[in-house]
């Protein structure tokens, strides 16, 4: 279904929240929003493919519809591992459960509704966070990330996609009108670019590259490679010795 819930002028904008009608479009909204998610999705399945190991888990940290679990599940079709798809929104992980039962994947991935704050991980060789960090209070990203290390194996990785700015004013303004360039040539009005922006203000939180390999660092993770960049969105690795 197309998007088109910011078409329309909306007298008092509400904080972003996924819900219902979210979750019925968001294939569509994720797709001509964010530039490159359908490679970073095809490579988050390359990846896991190459770190997964036998007898752990692989986590999808803000599954949302599922994108990336499946790419992994198919990579890993080969190897004993299991992939673990989390999402606190019970709306996003119905129309999740529709497709894992579509695609038949569902004795590999598992569905947990939780908060990934609260979430006791396990070992794990892969931990996946496509643009799910963004929506953490930037206070608790330390401490997330720093469990994350914890949970991983030696050789274990993270991969981290993320919409990010800049530290100079004017580079992070040319980013912005790139990435708003990208959504008007996907179809979006001025009108839903700007009541989407309003939106997602104080809910979408980005940061630097240099934040996120700073904090990975601290949390001990070693090689933080950005191996994808287009506009205001990267994606990284970073490995666990
Ligand atoms: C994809 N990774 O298609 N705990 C659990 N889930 C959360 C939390 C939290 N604290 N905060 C936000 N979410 C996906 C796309 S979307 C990105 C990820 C976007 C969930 C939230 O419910 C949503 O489903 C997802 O993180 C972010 O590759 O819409 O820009």
């Amino acid at each position: 279904m197309r998007d088109s819930l910011y078409s329309k002028p909306v007298e008092s904008i509400q904080g972003f929240t996924f819900d219902e009608k979210v979750a019925a479009v968001f294939p569509d909204m994720i797709k001509r929003s964010v530039p490159g998610y359908a490679t970073v999705i095809a490579m988050t399945g390359v990846l896991a493919g190459q770190y997964a190991q036998p007898e752990s888990k692989c986590y999808d940290l803000g599954c949302s519809l599922g994108e990336s679990s499946f790419a992994m599940a198919d990579a890993t079709s080969n190897i004993t591992c299991s992939i673990i798809a989390i999402d606190n929104s019970q709306q996003m992980l119905d129309e999740c459960q529709k497709r894992l039962r579509v695609i038949g994947a569902l004795e590999k991935v598992e569905l947990l509704c939780a908060d990934i704050q609260d979430v006791d991980f396990d070992t794990a060789s892969v931990a996946v966070m496509n643009y799910t960090l963004q929506f953490i209070d930037i206070s608790e990203r330390e401490a997330l990330m720093k469990r994350l290390f914890d949970a991983l194996l030696p050789g274990g990785v993270l991969l981290l996609s993320e919409k990010i700015k800049s530290k100079d004013e004017h580079t992070n303004q040319r980013l912005i009108d790139m990435h708003h360039n990208f959504k008007k040539a996907n179809g979006y009005s001025d009108l839903e670019i700007s009541q989407k922006r309003t939106a997602l203000e104080n809910v979408l939180l980005p940061e630097t590259i240099e934040d996120h390999k700073q904090r990975l660092s601290k949390a001990g993770f070693e090689n933080i490679d950005i191996w994808f960049q287009c506009f205001n969105f990267m994606s990284l690795i970073a490995y666990r010795p």
